[in-house]
């Protein structure tokens, strides 16, 4: 087997246990031709078998994880700057989404556009997010919300995953709204339309895990329930948008079917925190819908923190809510408004991400054994990644591939 050694690097390997964010001051990564990291480590103890691999100097740069943005909405129709005037105005999400505005609005618009339309809109947004040093992605369906048109939207976003060099995964989230033929009738929305359009989305494999929003516009737990119980018939991993807000232990409730990761968590009460940390559920935080929506809750970070919850950061890129592309703001977002440390900040878009996505064996940190997915930045320190604020300085990705891409 041979490969290439990347040196003069500082290596932040987002390894805990050890020094803050893993760091080694002069790393050494040896990346093997299958696509995996063969030694991430000092440079003084890079083992002799990688000393006759060709090698790179990155000139003292800081290589990361490439990051991970583990909650996504980037597949979806037309946009709703009209709903942020009038949000500004006065009217609050809820009042929108009950008048018919909302989610909805962009389900008529993502019913109206060809899966190539989808494609080519959501490319720009993914492209702003690998210049940022993005190299996985989670996009979920849940603007169709009929059987053609969710699968529509995974159908596009496996595509993104082939005309990008990014790792896409996806999220069946049919149970994201009730559209307005099934008004009043969420459980025959169900029976008709999340439950068999799951079957057929997952034969098609589309379907990575599935997601549901458990809100008073949208799902009960008890609803959720029997979306759950059909994921797991089939052996897929569940997550779930819960507690955003109101708290109606829908983190629990996911809990309770080992989720992967339960989302939002505004709302979040201690029980639930508990249930999240028996179950190993980690906790994805979403500031920028937070800052959106002017939530003034926030989420229990002290309690998930106490209770050794792991804590991942998304964008939630969508139209409504959080119509952000910028992961590394969203880190910046995690600080000052979550209070999350730079570390914890940086962790949240890598190691435990990728946790979030049920990737940690391969994902998350730079490791011996893991993809070699990485992200090089002219920075001096880690912590600089989420103190600056629009500023981008990203020098390249790096993927097994082989391709890189320019920030
Ligand atoms: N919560 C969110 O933040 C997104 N979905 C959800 O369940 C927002 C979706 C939207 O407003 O379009
Ligand atoms: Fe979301």
């Amino acid at each position: 087997m041979s490969g290439t050694v990347l040196q003069q690097a500082r290596l932040a390997t987002m390894v805990s246990g050890g020094t803050p964010y893993g760091l080694i001051e002069d790393g050494a990564l040896a990346l093997s031709e299958d696509g995996r990291i063969a030694y991430a480590g000092p440079r003084a103890d890079l083992p002799a078998e990688f000393s006759g691999w060709p090698a790179t100097s990155l000139n003292g740069r800081l290589v990361t994880p490439g990051l991970v943005d583990c909650h996504t909405h980037i597949v979806h129709g037309g946009n709703r700057a009209r709903e942020f005037e009038l949000r500004l105005e006065g009217a609050s999400y809820e009042e929108i989404a009950r008048a018919g505005g909302g989610i909805v609005s962009t389900v008529t618009a993502t019913r109206a556009a060809s899966e190539d339309d989808l494609v080519a809109d959501a490319l720009r947004r993914l492209d702003t997010l690998i210049a940022e040093g993005v190299t996985t992605i989670e996009i979920k369906s849940g603007y169709g919300l009929s059987v053609e048109d969710e699968i529509k939207m995974l159908r596009a976003a496996r595509r993104l995953g082939r005309e990008r060099d990014v790792r896409v995964v996806t999220s069946y989230l049919a149970a994201h709204a009730v559209p307005a033929e099934y008004k009043d009738r969420a459980d025959a929305y169900i029976d008709e339309v999340v439950l068999p359009g799951l079957d057929a989305a997952h034969a098609e494999g589309l379907v990575d895990a599935v997601d549901g929003f458990c809100e008073g516009i949208a799902f009960s737990p008890k609803q959720m329930a029997r979306v759950f119980d059909r994921a797991r018939a089939l052996g897929l991993p569940v997550k779930l948008h819960a507690e955003q807000l109101s708290d109606l232990g829908g983190a629990k409730l996911a809990a309770g079917y080992g989720a992967i990761s339960a989302d939002h968590l505004e709302y979040l009460s201690q029980e639930s925190v508990d249930a999240m940390a028996k179950s190993g559920t980690v906790a994805v935080l979403l500031p920028g819908a937070f800052y959106t929506l002017r939530e003034t809750q926030m989420p229990p970070v002290g309690a998930l923190r106490e209770a050794g919850v792991a804590i991942a950061l998304a964008t939630d890129c969508n139209p409504g809510s959080s119509p952000m592309t910028s992961l590394l703001l969203t880190l910046n977002m995690g600080a000052t408004l979550f209070r999350l440390t730079p570390e914890e900040a940086l962790a949240g878009v890598t190691r435990e991400a990728a946790r979030a996505l049920g990737l940690a064996d391969d994902l998350g940190t730079l490791e011996a054994g893991k993809i070699a997915d990485l992200a090089v930045w002219d920075v001096e320190t880690p912590a600089e990644l989420t103190y600056r604020i629009g500023f981008n300085p990203l020098h390249s990705r790096i993927r097994p591939s082989g391709q890189t891409g320019a920030a």
